[in-house]
This record gives C-alpha cells, structure tokens and sequence, in this order.
C-alpha cells in the first residue's frame, strides 16, 4: 500500500483543542473590551455595531463615518429625568446637511421626517434603556435625527432635531 495523501497528518489532540478555544475566547473578550472602552466599534455575529447615545438632548458615541452594508446601530438614552428619545436614520440629498433637517422641523415639527428618504428607525427609547437596529446602507449622507416633543418632567415642547438631536454622517 502506498502512501496516502492524509495518512500521517497531524491531527489535533482534545487537550491542544482546549487550550486553542481558550485562547480564542481570550482573544474575543479582549477585543469587545476594548471596543467599548473607546465607545467604538465592536462585533455581534460579524456585523459591526455602533453605540449611539443620548444624553441632553445630544447625541455621543456615532463614528462621523461608517461603513456601507449591513451594521447595527444601538441607542442608549442616559437623561437624568423621564423621557422617550428615537432616533430616524435619514439619507441626506446631495448638498444637504444634518441642519437642513431641523431647519425642517422648527417650521413642520415631526412633520419635517416625512420630507426626507428613511432608511429605519430606532424608536421609544425611554430613560435607561438601550434599543438596536440592523441598517443596510449604501454609501452617502446620512442623519440620526430625533423627532420626539416630549419634555423631561411631562408636556410637550419643540421637536428635539431642532435643539440638538441630530448627527450627520457618511457611509464610504
Ligand atoms: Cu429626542
């Protein structure tokens, strides 16, 4: 009988299996960990995910730039007091910017988010709580924008996008 291609490769013993999964666990934790440190990206099943948050009406924690296809994109509401925050994920036309969309909503409110093209949203997101998406997005323009009126403490006032809650941002 001759040689077979196979016949004496080295397979692995359990013991080396064991240590090789440690290792790759090792490695995972300590990439997550220091994702979040710098509150940038991080990996759930080989998407990536983008921790936005809010917090006085401002958005943190969105790079100003992401990549095209498929991510996923979380927001995290970190008011003091009670209050429903969203955010809208709005492609901007070309020449437009993350402005012209509050500039919308002071003089149509909530209204302003029917006017530009939508590719999801992350809505209800109340004090303390963490909310994500999955968004599939070609290169371009886009905003996070928030057209919740509600104000901390009860009753309505102005449409957030036009006191501060919108990001602007490009997918390459
Ligand atoms: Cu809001």
């Amino acid at each position: 009988m001759g040689w077979q291609p196979g016949d004496d490769g080295w397979r692995p013993r359990p013991g080396w299996l064991g240590v090789l999964w440690i290792a790759v666990v090792a490695l995972a934790l300590a990439g997550c960990g220091k994702g979040q440190a710098k509150g940038q990206e991080a990996s759930t099943a080989g998407l990536p995910v983008y921790k936005a948050s809010v917090q006085k009406f401002k958005y943190s924690g969105m790079p100003t730039s992401i990549k095209s296809g498929e991510s996923i994109i979380t927001l995290t509401n970190r008011e003091s007091g009670e209050i429903t925050h969203e955010f809208v994920l709005l492609a901007l036309p070309s020449g437009k910017s993350a402005n012209d969309i509050a500039a919308d909503a002071k003089k149509k409110g909530d209204k302003a988010e029917e006017d530009f093209l939508s590719f999801g949203e992350v809505a209800d997101v109340n004090t303390g709580s963490t909310h994500a998406g999955v968004f599939s997005l070609p290169p371009g323009t886009y905003a996070l924008a928030c057209f919740e009126k509600g104000k901390i403490g009860g009753g309505e006032g102005p449409v957030h996008a036009t006191i501060g809650m919108v990001h602007q941002f490009t997918v390459t």
